[in-house]
């Protein structure tokens, strides 16, 4: 059993939500290669070299799963568009089945009653801009610009609300410094300025929408609730660095206009030249903010250079991923955004969801664990709501399993079960406790 619409507040929105890469088919329909390609094509990167040429093939089945995201009774669907879909080789010429496919995806909707809420970058960098040095080069905020326009001239009319870059912790830090995600650097200077850039495109992408006369855009980072492994003074600076880093860079930047020095005491020397001049542009107003959610990390002190710290196994029970199932956190963050950087802004949970050792007997799927871990969260919300945090919706992630990037197609996170050899899809248990949760 899930919490009805109404233990929520009556303008409280329901939402699913994925990306285009994760689940479009990046092989079907004209578009560019991205630096995501190359990367799984690259020997131990992802498990077992899968990557996201079929994906769920949503490509060719895009109206199955509208009528899913409506029969589910969702009021909102977040999802991405990819730039290498509308421009294959990031500038420049334009494909027109791109923008025509997600015209098909957004009129489809509206022609269901859901909200479109896109994201305009989920990570699938076109290789040629990954080419000239991707998140690293300045000129990306300008790629972006000019993308952000192309696209929102299309589709713009008709979206309910966009954000520029989905979690741009991961798009630079996680794929620049830890090297896990594409381009799969590990290199210091690299991950400043693709921390920088990614803030500066946001701002770009902000600039360039309002021109286009549009509204209720906002910005999508992602956190995790930091614990210290101990209580000494070490402990307790390494669990300060890590949550400004995961957790303050980017709301600093984008809500105040200034990085934490718990960041800038590492990554100063290696920020571009001028940096500082960026934030009139990084600060562009937004109307909302969307947290993504999933977990917790035990922090301790490292014996390594900046920034000198590492993570340390957890008690808690833990989801498919191994991430530590902790919805305090969730109800954390809520709070501390709007009393430290957003103020009266409306918050979205924009992904929430687990991983599931999923099995489809007989037809179906009985994921108790994941109703649980929603449940759970949105407990953690409706406490929030109650201590007066104007959240204003939640998204579960995902509407069905996909591609889940290093982790490849064995962690399912979907409330609807994909077959990746039929490519059919299953409603889950978790699908249908929503159906009814969300029955208006
Ligand atoms: O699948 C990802 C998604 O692309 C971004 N947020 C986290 C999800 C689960 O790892």
């Amino acid at each position: 059993m899930l919490p009805t619409r109404k233990d929520f507040p009556q303008d409280f929105l329901f939402g699913v939500a994925t990306s285009a890469y994760q689940i479009e088919g990046h092989s079907f329909g004209g578009a560019g290669p991205t630096h995501w390609d190359s990367f799984a094509a690259t020997p131990g990167n992802v498990d077992k070299a899968d990557n996201g040429a079929v994906g769920c093939d949503h490509y060719h089945r895009l109206v199955e799963d509208l009528d899913l995201i409506a029969g589910g009774n969702f009021d909102v669907y977040r999802f991405s568009t990819s730039w290498a879909r509308v421009l294959p080789e990031g500038r420049g010429a334009v494909n027109q089945d791109g923008l025509d496919f997600y015209d098909r995806l957004v009129d489809g909707l509206l022609e269901r009653g859901v909200k479109p809420a896109a994201t305009l970058y989920h990570w699938e960098l076109p290789s040629a801009l990954a080419d000239l040095g991707g998140w690293r080069n300045r000129d990306i905020a300008n790629w972006f610009a000019d993308y952000t326009r192309v696209i929102m001239e299309r589709i713009g009319d008709r979206v309910w609300s966009a954000a520029p870059i989905n979690e741009p912790w991961c798009v630079s830090w996680l794929s620049h410094f830890e090297g896990h995600h594409a381009p799969g650097l590990r290199d210091i200077r690299a991950t400043a300025r693709a921390m920088h850039h990614v803030l500066l495109s946001h701002g770009r992408a902000i600039e360039v929408m309002r021109d286009l006369g549009m509204s209720n855009l906002g910005a999508v980072c992602n956190f995790e609730y930091v614990e210290p492994a101990d209580n000494s003074a070490e402990t307790a600076r390494a669990v300060a660095t890590y949550d400004a880093i995961y957790n303050r860079f980017f709301l600093g930047g984008i809500f105040k206009g200034e990085y934490p020095q718990e960041v800038l005491e590492g990554l100063a020397p290696h920020l571009p030249t001028g940096w500082q001049d960026d934030f009139a542009t990084i600060t562009q107003p937004v109307d909302w903010c969307g947290l993504n959610y999933y977990t917790r990390k035990i922090i301790g002190p490292a014996d390594t250079p900046w920034p000198s710290l590492e993570e340390r196994p957890g008690p808690l029970p833990k989801t498919e991923m191994g991430w530590e199932i902790y919805p305090d956190g969730l109800e954390y963050f809520l709070k501390r955004t709007a009393r430290d950087f957003t103020g009266d802004l409306p918050l979205y949970v924009t992904e929430n969801g687990m991983a599931a050792p999923d099995r489809l007997e007989n037809g179906a799927v009985q994921d108790d664990d994941r109703i649980d871990y929603i449940n759970r969260h949105l407990g953690a919300v409706q406490r929030a709501v109650q201590a007066g945090v104007p959240v204003k919706g939640y998204y579960s992630w995902s509407l069905m399993d996909n591609f889940e990037w290093a982790l490849g197609y064995d962690k399912r996170f979907g409330l609807v079960h994909v077959d990746f050899d039929s490519l059919e899809r299953t409603p889950k248990a978790s699908y249908h406790a929503f159906r009814k949760a969300l029955t208006r």
